[in-house]
């Protein structure tokens, strides 16, 4: 049987104690995701941005995890920076994101074309159900951090965004916009439904 434990953690930063795991994401790491891919080469040209950092608490035989995720204000043309985006691999467990500082969207989509946002502050809970893909945004001029929850066994799946693209984009038109994306591409009937 495992330990009751209470993990500390910064609403401003997101730093975690004790932390088991962590990896960042830089813009080069997110190529081919944004719009404006001449905007991003430039970028890139001068420097290779954070665009968030990711901490985990993990214990493993537990059935949850949870960690948090902090994203740089920024953007890449008038885009704004946003995570990759994933479906779970198991489409039947869902997540809970808790908004501690900063301000962003969460953009939802399901393999029925359907579309969603869900707007993170502090304080707020975005419930993401099984069997939407989800990619965050940091709308704000602030670091993004947000708190999730989720089954260990629940697992990413990138492979459709990454080969199909998001429906919509979020771009900054004196404040955030949702927008189409000219990039979408039909997934159809592909077998990664
Ligand atoms: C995992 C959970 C988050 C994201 C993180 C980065 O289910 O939703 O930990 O992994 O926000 O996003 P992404 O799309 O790069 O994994
Ligand atoms: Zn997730």
């Amino acid at each position: 049987m495992l330990d009751p434990e209470i993990i500390h953690f910064a609403p401003g930063s997101g730093a975690l104690a004790p932390e088991t795991g962590r990896y960042t994401r830089h813009l080069s790491d997110l190529k081919g995701l944004f719009a404006d891919a001449a905007a991003c080469d430039a970028l890139l040209r001068v420097a290779d941005p954070l665009v968030y950092e990711v901490r985990e608490y993990r214990q493993p035989g537990a059935d949850l995890f949870c960690g948090t995720t902090t994203m740089q204000p920024g953007r890449v043309g008038a885009e704004y920076f946003m995570t990759r985006g994933h479906y779970h691999a198991r489409p039947d467990l869902g997540e809970v994101y808790v908004t501690q500082s900063g301000s962003g969207l969460l953009l939802l989509e399901n393999s029925q074309g359907e579309t969603r946002q869900v707007e993170m502050h502090p304080s707020s809970i975005a419930f993401i159900p099984p069997g939407w893909g989800h990619r965050s945004i940091n709308t704000g001029s602030m670091p993004l951090v947000f708190l999730w929850v989720l089954n260990g066994d629940a697992g990413t799946d990138y492979a459709r965004i990454a080969a199909f693209g998001m429906r919509q984009i979020v771009v900054d038109m004196e404040g955030p916009r949702i927008l189409p994306n000219p990039h979408a591409r039909d997934p159809g009937r592909s077998p990664l439904l």
